[in-house]
């Protein structure tokens, strides 16, 4: 049934107003579509993308409401490479960000912004991040000429009419620019996955809040509100603000067998775990796991002085391989109905499927996510059936742990940071810094093995500070400044201990030494347990690890050895640690916060004598 959205005469903000017209006129339109967020405008827009091939809509009987898009195969992860912070002063993007001015940005946009959405609909969605009315949220405007961008907007943000209201009051709002950049002449064919890669910038102007997003549909590249707007636009402006954060973290509540409830934040690289943890099954007997958020974390300092997030996100955008019933069983039962998976594979029965859904792919005839056929029997050896950054997207509300506070605009309490990447070596399994400011040099430090969430070249260690590296807006540096200085203005009482993890040892043969998932309760037992002051750690130069016996393996089989060695410290190798995070520091100049210098040099120091 044909829907036509809210009319623009009900938009009585002059500021939304102006900016619609304003790109209206830039971009050329058909026609402008303002998103009302009800079920049937929802119906509608996915029957146009079954139309127009973007949506093969899987089993009603084994996936109700649910598709499946295949994308461009050159438009599958977030592009760093053309990614641009544009500041006035380039200091204040750092060396981390590409970086352009706003005016020299403008003349690489505008010939491609000029009538790219001839033949096309604008869709305006006005949307919250976070729950309306919270003092830690914000609104945001999107343009879009994509109606994929908007069904996926519907399940990752609050939008439509509520938040249009909101912002008829007055509200100011982050404005969001996002063309796919593929015009269509008088009477020409659309085709399934439109975008234009020679033309794919993701543009941020902190200066003025706005986000210019062009030639690509995928991800954290097109759904603005996500990585665009809740990281980098958000972290300039909770530095601004001066007593809020925008973090790349999970939240999770974990309660004990005691009834005693602790609030988590973790910050892991993209594909290094947070989706997983968030929803963790723990194995160990009588603790319990409830979910907050599972990539975004927006802090602030609460009236109590307490450090206060929300979860900014309205739903699941998560890396589908290696997802399934035994790893992450909460996570495939938020994704049972009503939901988009992109790039995964299409099975005989109408189904998804993935690597790691399953130990081996179901008989009968698969699409894979480039569209080619293949099965079991076809005597082809088998290829990527998903693409290895594959997502789903689904709405929170489906996760049946989600916490209760998940809707408080309060946000809850932290009690513990916790830091992580993919490490295959060197990183202990857990450690615990010395200090707030301890802590912050080591969230500086943090590196990853590089995974297929960005493009790149996979496995290559990289240093991803705080899991941030694509997504801090401003200058690094100043970030970590931000990060001390927070910890001077949070009420001492409730600052947050500070955790380091690693999931992703490896043996000789290449395995790893840590089962991880669900076993990772038992690492979180031990971090409570510090954060409570109880638990046994021994120190050492790096930090506190888990004393002999303080971490619980009990009903693990795992063998003495490699639980030594994933709890013991090699001082001389990490003193190799030192001189590379002290050559990445140089790279900051004057913006490297003293205190983070003094503490790197007191680590080599302990080292030295270890
Ligand atoms: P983004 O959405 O890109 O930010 O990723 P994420 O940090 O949420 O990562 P996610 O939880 O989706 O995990 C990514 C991959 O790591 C999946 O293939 C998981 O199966 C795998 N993984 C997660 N936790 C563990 C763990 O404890 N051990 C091991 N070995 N693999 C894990
Ligand atoms: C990530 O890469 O960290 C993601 C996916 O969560 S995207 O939204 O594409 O950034
Ligand atoms: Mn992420």
């Amino acid at each position: 049934m044909p829907h036509s959205g809210i009319p623009v005469s009900a938009v009585t903000n002059q500021k939304v107003l102006d900016f619609i017209h304003e790109y209206q006129k830039i971009l050329e339109p058909d026609n402008i579509y303002i998103v009302d967020g009800t079920e049937e405008e929802d119906l509608y827009m996915k029957d146009i993308l079954v139309k127009s091939g973007t949506f093969t809509k899987l089993n009603e009987a084994k996936r109700p409401n649910s598709y499946i898009a295949r994308s461009d195969p050159a438009d599958v992860a977030r592009s760093e490479a053309s990614t641009f912070i544009c500041t006035t002063n380039p200091e204040d993007a750092g060396p981390t960000n590409n970086w352009k001015s706003p005016a020299d940005m403008r003349k690489v946009l505008d010939p491609v912004l000029h009538g790219a959405m001839k033949g096309r609909t604008m869709f305006v969605i006005a949307f919250s991040m976070g729950p309306l009315g919270s003092p830690i949220g914000r609104l945001g405007v999107q343009l879009t000429d994509s109606a994929y961008v908007v069904v996926n907007s519907r399940i990752m943000t609050i939008m439509g009419k509520k938040v249009l209201d909101e912002l008829n009051h007055g509200k100011d709002f982050v404005r969001c620019i996002h063309t796919v950049a593929h015009p269509l002449k008088p009477g020409e064919k659309d085709i399934p996955w439109p975008c234009n890669i020679p033309n794919r910038f993701i543009t941020h102007f902190p200066e003025t809040k706005t986000i210019i997003s062009t030639g690509s549909g995928y991800g954290g590249n097109a759904l603005l509100g996500k990585k665009c707007m809740a990281l980098r636009i958000s972290s300039w402006l909770a530095r601004e603000e001066g007593d809020a954060m925008a973090e790349h973290m999970l939240i999770m509540k974990l309660t004990s067998p005691e009834g005693k409830s602790y609030y988590i934040a973790a910050a892991f690289p993209s594909a290094c775990g947070k989706t997983n943890l968030a929803m963790l099954r723990p194995t160990l007997p009588g603790w319990k796991v409830e979910c907050v958020g599972d990539d975004i974390a927006w802090l602030k300092i609460g009236p109590d002085g307490d450090l206060r997030a929300i979860n900014p996100e309205s739903g699941f955008f998560g890396v589908a391989p290696g997802t399934s019933d035994d790893t992450n069983y909460y996570a495939m039962r938020s994704m049972d109905k009503n939901s988009i998976y992109t790039n995964v594979a299409y099975t005989e029965d109408g189904d998804v499927w993935w690597e790691g859904l399953t130990k081996e792919p179901p008989a009968g005839k698969i699409t894979t996510w480039r569209g080619a056929t293949w099965s079991k029997d076809s005597g082809v050896p088998k290829p990527d059936l998903a693409h290895p950054n594959s997502r789903f997207t689904c709405p929170s509300s489906q996760c049946p742990i989600l916490d209760k506070a998940y809707y408080d605009p309060k946000g809850v309490p932290i009690s513990a940071i916790v830091f992580g990447g993919r490490r295959e070596t060197r990183t202990p399994l857990v450690f615990q810094a010395l200090s707030w400011e301890h802590g912050v040099m080591i969230g500086s430090g943090v590196a990853s093995e590089v995974t297929a969430a960005a493009e790149g070249v996979r496995g290559q260690l990289r240093f991803d500070p705080f899991a941030m590296l694509p997504f801090c807006g401003y200058n690094m540096g100043d970030y970590w400044q931000h990060w001390l200085d927070i910890g001077k203005k949070v009420n001492p009482a409730h600052l947050p201990k500070v955790f380091h993890v690693n999931w992703f040892r490896r043996g000789p043969q290449r395995e790893f030494l840590w089962p991880g998932f669900g076993e990772n309760s038992r690492v979180l037992k031990w971090i409570v347990e510090r954060v409570e002051g109880t638990a046994g750690a021994a120190e050492t130069p790096i930090g506190y690890v888990p004393a002999p016996g303080a971490l619980d393996v009990s009903g693990l089989t795992i063998s003495e050895s490699v639980l030594t060695d994933l709890t013991t410290v090699d001082a001389k190798s990490y003193l190799d640690e030192v001189a590379a995070v002290r050559e990445y520091h140089s790279k900051f100049g004057s913006h490297l916060p003293p205190v983070v210098k003094e503490q790197l040099d007191a680590l080599e120091s302990r080292l030295k004598v270890a």
